[in-house]
């Protein structure tokens, strides 16, 4: 799925895009499935292994392209940690601050990787993810100090070039996919349209449950690397900017 030169730009600057995992039609196939099983205010993604929903969101997350790209990244698969829907409604400012997704320093977070699925258009204006490229071995002043409190200070953004910040727009059906190291934010929605992104949070063959901060792994084909519980569903929460 990826070429080498792909793999050595994702190492040198923790973060991929334009990966083209499903055409336009199937992403738009995909949004009107989950538009007709979305419920009003849902918060997670129901947990049964057989509910369409559950399916369809974990098909997404583990189609043959996603899971091949991650694995030509980390050398293999350990599996998926958790899952998260971010949508952004049409027309609602409210964004997301600067953070990180673990407090697990380099190199001990090596093989942990987002992928970010785009089923709608992801632009500036519809509030696509921004990335500061380069940064995923950094040892941030004043990072973040544990899982609950990931969103970097103003210390910590002080000592960062914000203005290197890389805007990742996609087209429905394109993949990113940004290191959990890798500083990101995101911007309100200005457009008519909602933008939805279907986030993998993966798991490398070597890394232990105490970085994963997490003992279950849902499997993407194979094995789950030793210590951690192999689960058959995904847990994924459903976030939306109308809430906080
Ligand atoms: O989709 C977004 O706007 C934010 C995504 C994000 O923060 C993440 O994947 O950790």
């Amino acid at each position: 799925v990826l070429t080498p030169g792909q793999v050595a730009r994702f190492w040198a600057e923790g973060v991929l895009s334009g990966i083209r995992v499903l055409t336009p039609e199937q992403a738009a196939r995909a949004v009107a499935h989950l538009e007709r099983l979305e419920v009003a205010g849902q918060e997670r993604l129901p947990e049964t292994a057989e509910d369409p929903l559950q399916r369809l969101i974990r098909s997404l997350i583990l189609h043959p392209r996603v899971v091949g790209a991650v694995s030509a990244l980390l050398g293999g698969v350990g599996g998926v940690r958790n899952g998260d829907l971010f949508i952004k409604e049409p027309g609602l400012d409210r964004g997301i601050r600067w953070h990180v997704d673990t407090a697990k320093p380099w190199p001990d977070a090596r093989g942990l990787v987002n992928t970010w699925l785009a089923l709608t258009p992801s632009t500036v204006d519809s509030g696509c993810l921004q990335v500061l490229p380069g940064h995923h071995r950094s040892l941030l002043v004043d990072g973040p100090r544990d899982k609950d409190h990931l969103t970097l200070s103003t210390q910590a953004l002080a000592a960062l070039d914000t203005s290197k910040v890389r805007h990742l727009e996609l087209e429905p059906g394109c993949l990113s996919i940004h290191h959990f190291r890798t500083p990101h934010r995101s911007d309100g929605n200005r457009t008519g349209t909602r933008r939805i992104g279907v986030v993998g949070r993966w798991v490398g063959p070597l890394v232990t449950p105490e970085v994963a901060e997490s003992g279950q792994l849902l499997a993407a084909g194979g094995p789950v690397p030793p210590g951690f519980q192999p689960r058959q569903t995904l847990r994924a929460g459903w976030r939306s900017n109308r809430e906080g």
